[in-house]
């Protein structure tokens, strides 16, 4: 039996700003989800922190550094998106895309190359910094109350699974703002990254994903690309490997095996997050395009794409699920499966990475 999906409640991405207030209410998580307004900006010392960034000399990459590797993604067409019974709505309807070649990283940016760049630009990420309540008020329902001062100290999303089955439309139940959470302080501050070099980075909201992009001289992809790229050059498969999750008795990627949230069994191998390459690459070389971590794409979200009038500002496409999805939850880990997640909210499984136009030496 599968759990019906509600993309409202179900946001595998959730919301720094609910996040924040959710000890004042959680009933706002719900409305805050359902704000459409355009006036939802969480710019402001970011956006300065940003454009400081791109116009630093010291911010560029010398040589050596940024050096990730690249394979060669070729021109071509595909059907984006899908019409199946199994897939979520919000992957329809299909459309056929054409793709002009691009390099893309074979991995997503791990912790060993974001403290590159940190180190490389003193960057300060969203998660480290204070919530300006003045901005975050505007995106809020009116008459919200002020969260406490605490609630707006910096941090983060933590995945914090009960050990104990829970209501799956509360994800509450699940994520925990919890301050002093960072990329190097993954799980709050008693955590760290050390020995964690090959793990993807996450705690990194889009603004930090598009920082350390336009400093490696590299971009987003669009999710058209991230999409025709997680293909491999195989369309006729439900999973970038083919039909069947586990493929003689291997499981493929790292999702979450066994009854979401409370109990990981860990049977393929990870009960969190995994060292990249720990599972096959697809047809193109890339890894980690299924499950782990959500990667950040370019594209302003837009939850319907014969409704693409009405851009969600707010939010940015997500792609490839990650070590939280589950086929009785999410089955998020497919090609043409998608979210929307605000832009300012990092989270435990929310990574990047980063392609070019042209091959870099
Ligand atoms: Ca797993």
């Amino acid at each position: 039996m599968t759990t019906k999906y509600r993309p409202t409640l179900h946001a595998a991405g959730p919301i720094l700003l609910t996040a924040v207030i959710a000890s004042v209410s959680l009933v706002s998580l719900a409305q805050a989800e359902g704000d459409k307004s355009p006036a939802c900006s969480s710019e402001g010392g970011r956006a300065a922190q940003l454009s400081a960034i791109a116009s630093s000399k010291t911010a560029k990459p010398s040589a050596g550094e940024a050096k990730s590797e690249m394979v060669h993604v070729p021109t071509g067409k595909f059907i984006m998106g899908s019409n199946s019974k199994r897939s979520m709505p919000n992957e329809r309807p299909t459309q056929e895309v054409s793709v002009k070649e691009f390099w893309m990283d074979t991995t997503p940016i791990t912790n060993s190359q974001f403290a590159e760049f940190v180190k490389a630009t003193g960057y300060v990420t969203t998660a480290e910094q204070p919530v300006d309540w003045e901005e975050l008020k505007k995106q809020l329902p009116p008459g919200t109350p002020k969260p406490p001062e605490e609630n707006l100290q910096p941090g983060s999303l933590v995945f914090t699974p009960p050990d104990h089955p829970v209501d799956l439309r509360e994800m509450a139940n699940w994520w925990q703002w919890v301050s002093g959470a960072s990329w190097k302080h993954p799980k709050g501050p008693e955590s760290d990254i050390e020995g964690l070099d090959k793990h993807p980075v996450v705690q990194i909201s889009w603004d930090d994903a598009a920082a350390y992009a336009n400093w490696a001289g590299k971009r987003l992809p669009t999710e058209a690309e991230w999409e025709y790229a997680a293909h491999g050059g195989k369309y006729n498969s439900r999973y970038v490997w083919g039909n069947s999750l586990v493929v003689n008795g291997k499981h493929m990627a790292n999702t979450f095996t066994g009854d979401f949230p409370y109990r990981n069994d860990s049977a393929d191998g990870f009960s969190g997050l995994a060292p990249v390459k720990s599972f096959p690459a697809n047809g193109y070389g890339l890894y980690g395009m299924a499950g782990n971590v959500w990667n950040w794409t370019a594209d302003v979200y837009v939850e319907n794409r014969g409704d693409a009038l009405v851009p969600d500002e707010v939010r940015r496409v997500v792609k490839g699920g990650s070590f939280l999805c589950n086929p009785h939850y999410c089955e998020s880990y497919r090609p043409s499966a998608r979210r929307g997640t605000p832009r300012d909210t990092g989270s435990s499984h929310v990574g990047f990475r980063c392609v070019s136009d042209k091959p870099l030496s």
